[in-house]
């Protein structure tokens, strides 16, 4: 015969025991996923991926409007890029051979431009003079630097996304 608090204990315990097992499961998940995408990178020399620092980078062959590029990225698990430093700027500018999606755009509110993520981007990192709104333009491309341009036009894509190995 057990008393309440014995019995009290014994399920504080097993509910430990359960919190572990399900830390260990995300982790296994976390590093399958990774495994995954290390094996697209390295199994496959015509792979579109390409890795710089923590990221993996896939440049699209083909060309869509922003909205279609962004859910061309989340069916690869991985999201439009988006540009935190210099480093990756530069990165992208070199490997881009024309002007791609990022995921970056001001549909929210007219003039407030966020990453997908919700950050605001650096002044920096846009070309000189943009966003200029020109016509109306609410979507994000890398063209050397950040540039503006209509949502709607046809334009390859560049997805993201992070290794953590
Ligand atoms: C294009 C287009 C704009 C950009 C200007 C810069 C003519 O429009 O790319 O988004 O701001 O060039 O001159
Ligand atoms: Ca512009």
């Amino acid at each position: 015969m057990i008393n309440s608090q014995e019995k009290k204990n014994k399920d504080d315990l097993l509910q430990n025991i359960q919190n572990v097992e399900e830390n260990i499961n995300a982790k296994i998940v976390e590093q399958m996923n990774n495994l995954r995408s290390l094996w697209q990178l390295g199994s496959q020399n015509n792979s579109s991926w390409k890795r710089f620092g923590s990221k993996l980078y896939y440049f699209s062959q083909t060309s869509e409007p922003w909205e279609k590029a962004r859910e061309q990225c989340v069916a690869m698990g991985a999201t439009l890029a988006m540009v935190k430093t210099d480093e990756q700027m530069a990165f992208l500018a070199n490997e881009s051979t024309s002007k791609h999606w990022l995921g970056l755009s001001d549909i929210g509110t007219e003039g407030t431009w966020k990453w997908l993520d919700g950050s605001i981007p650096d002044k920096r990192l846009w070309v000189p003079g943009e966003p200029n709104n020109e016509g109306e333009e609410d979507c994000g491309e890398i063209h050397g630097r950040l540039n503006d341009i209509p949502c709607d036009l046809l334009r390859p894509w560049v997805c993201e996304k992070s290794i953590a190995i």
